[in-house]
C-alpha cells in the first residue's frame, strides 16, 4: 500500500504535528514550494523568511512514467546515506533533522543559497575547491564505513542493514545493460548512429561486464550511489582559487537513495563521467578556431582540471586516514594498491556513465540543452571518449591520463 503523499497545502499541517520542526521553522510565517526535479521522489522547500527545512518523499513511481513502480524503502538508504554522511563527512552533508518511517520521508537542511552544480557547470561557472571536497567526501564515506575504519563484524552488520536491491537494479539495468542493446530506454539522433554501433561489440561488452560485475560483487564501503553533479551543491566563492578561503565546505553532497555497500571507485566514476559529459558539452560550443590545446580558453582548462583535483582530494584523504586504520595488516604497500586499483575502476565506471547519460534512458540538461550540430557533437564527444575509457580504464595509472583521453578525442571529432 502507497504512503501518503505530501503536497504543498498538507506540507504545513504536518510541520505543526511535529514539534522538533516547528522549533526551526516559524510555520505561521512559512511558504511551501515542490522543487523536486529528481526521478523518485517530492522535495517541498519549506521558508519563514530566515529559516528553512527541505522535506523529501518517495514517489511509489518513477516521476515522468507513473507506470514505472518503484519502491518507497528507498527512503531507508537515503536516510542511512545522509546520517553516515553527516556523521563521517559531515562537513559535506547537509543538516539532518531525521527519517518519518511511515510517511517514507526525510527532513534535512534547506540548501537553496546554493547552487546545483550541473546547471552551474552548463553557465560557465568556476567554483575552486569544489572537486577537491567531493573527492574528500568519498575518501570519508570510504574509509570510515569500510574494513579501513571499522571492525570486520561491524563493516558486515552495516553491509547486510545496507542491502537495496530495487535501487541497485535500476543502475545494473540503466548502465550496465541496457545502452549496449536494442532497449525501449535508449535514444538518439540519428545522426550519431555510428557512434553508437561502435559501442556494441563484444570487446566491449566484456569491458562493461567487468565493471558491472565489481559494482555487483565488491561490496567494501557504503557509497553514496548516484554522485552525479544534480547531487552536489557548490558554493559561490567567485572564480579565483587563490583567493577562495579554504575554510568550510565548497560542497555539499545530497540524494543518498542509491546508496549501498558497493565499490568506492563507482562514486568516483559517476562523478567524473558527469565532468565528462560538462567537456563536451564545452568543446561543442567552442569556435572551431578554438578547439586545439592552449586555446580552449580559462573554463574549459579548468573543466579538464577536475579529474586531478577531486582525485588529489580523494587521495590525501584517504592516505591520511588509513595511516589510523585498525586493520593492522593493511600495509601501506596494500593501501598503494587499493587506490590504484580504485583508479581504475574508477575510469571504467566514467565510461559506463558517459553512455548511459547520452543514449540510455537518464540522459542529462548539459546536453539536451543543446541542438543539432552541437548537440550531435557533444554526443559523439562523450561517446568517443566513453569508449576510450571502457577499453583502456585497466592500463590507467593517472587522473591526468583522463583529461588527456578527452582532450585528444575532442580535437579528432
Ligand atoms: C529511474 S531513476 C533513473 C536515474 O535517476 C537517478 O538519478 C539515477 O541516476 C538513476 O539511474
Ligand atoms: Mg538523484
Amino acid at each position: 500500500m502507497s504512503t501518503q503523499l505530501l503536497n504543498e497545502e498538507t506540507v504545513l499541517d504536518y510541520i505543526s504535528g511535529r514539534d522538533d520542526l516547528n522549533a526551526v521553522v516559524d510555520v505561521r510565517k512559512a511558504t511551501v514550494r515542490e522543487v523536486g526535479d529528481g526521478n523518485l521522489n517530492l522535495l517541498f522547500l519549506v521558508q519563514d523568511g530566515t529559516h528553512g527545512l527541505a522535506i523529501k518523499q518517495t514517489l511509489p513511481y518513477v516521476r515522468s512514467d507513473h507506470s514505472w513502480k518503484v519502491t518507497e524503502d528507498s527512503i531507508f538508504a537515503e536516510a542511512r546515506g545522509l546520517d553516515a554522511a553527516s556523521r563521517y563527512a559531515g562537513a559535506y552533508a547537509p543538516e539532518y533533522y531525521g527519517l518519518d518511517a511511515e510517511r517514507r520521508l526525510i527532513v534535512e537542511e534547506d540548501l537553496s543559497d546554493w547552487q546545483v552544480w550541473r546547471p552551474a557547470l552548463s553557465a560557465g561557472k568556476i567554483t575552486p575547491l569544489a572537486a577537491r571536497d567531493t573527492g574528500r567526501f568519498v575518501a570519508e564515506l570510504a574509509y570510515h564505513t569500510s574494513y579501513f575504519g571499522q571492525s570486520e563484524q561491524d563493516v558486515q552488520r552495516a553491509a547486510a542493514q545496507a542491502a537495496n536491491p530495487e535501487l541497485e537494479q535500476i543502475t545494473e539495468d540503466l548502465i550496465f545493460t541496457e545502452p549496449y542493446y536494442e532497449h525501449v530506454h535508449n535514444s538518439w539522433d540519428a545522426n550519431v548512429d555510428d557512434a553508437v554501433s561502435a559501442l556494441r561489440n563484444d570487446e566491449v561488452r566484456t569491458q562493461v561486464a567487468k565493471l558491472k560485475y565489481e559494482f555487483l560483487t565488491n561490496g567494501e564501503a557504503l557509497i553514496h550511489g548516484d554522485l552525479h553533479t544534480n547531487s552536489i551543491f557548490v558554493r559561490d566563492d567567485g572564480r579565483d582559487a587563490a583567493q577562495t578561503p579554504d575554510e568550510g565546505a565548497h560542497v555539499k553532497i545530497f540524494d543518498y537513495e542509491f546508496g549501498f555497500y558497493g565499490p568506492v571507485a563507482f562514486d568516483i566514476g559517476i562523478l567524473w563521467g558527469n565532468f565528462l559529459i560538462a567537456q563536451a558539452r564545452e568543446f561543442a560550443t567552442l569556435p572551431a578556431d578554438r578547439r586545439h590545446a592552449g586555446a580552449e580558453g580559462e573554463f574549459l582548462e579548468w573543466l579538464l582540471s577536475l579529474y586531478e583535483e577531486s582525485w588529489r582530494g580523494f587521495e590525501g584523504e584517504f592516505r591520511r586516514l588509513a595511516t589510523h586504520t585498525s586493520n593492522r595488516i593493511f600495509t601501506e604497500d596494500f593501501v598503494n594498491q587499493w587506490i590504484a586499483r580504485t583508479l581504475r575502476h574508477a575510469v571504467g565506471f566514467a565510461g559506463a556513465e558517459g553512455v548511459r547519460r547520452t543514449i540510455g534512458w537518464a540522459k542529462v540538461s548539459d546536453i539536451e540543452t543543446l541542438e543539432g550540430e552541437e548537440k550531435d557533437r557533444a554526443v559523439r564527444i562523450v561517446l568517443a571518449a566513453s569508449r576510450r575509457l571502457l577499453e583502456g580504464f585497466e592500463h590507467i595509472v593517472s587522473s591526468s591520463d583522463v583529461a588527456a583521453i578527452v582532450r585528444e578525442t575532442a580535437a579528432s571529432i
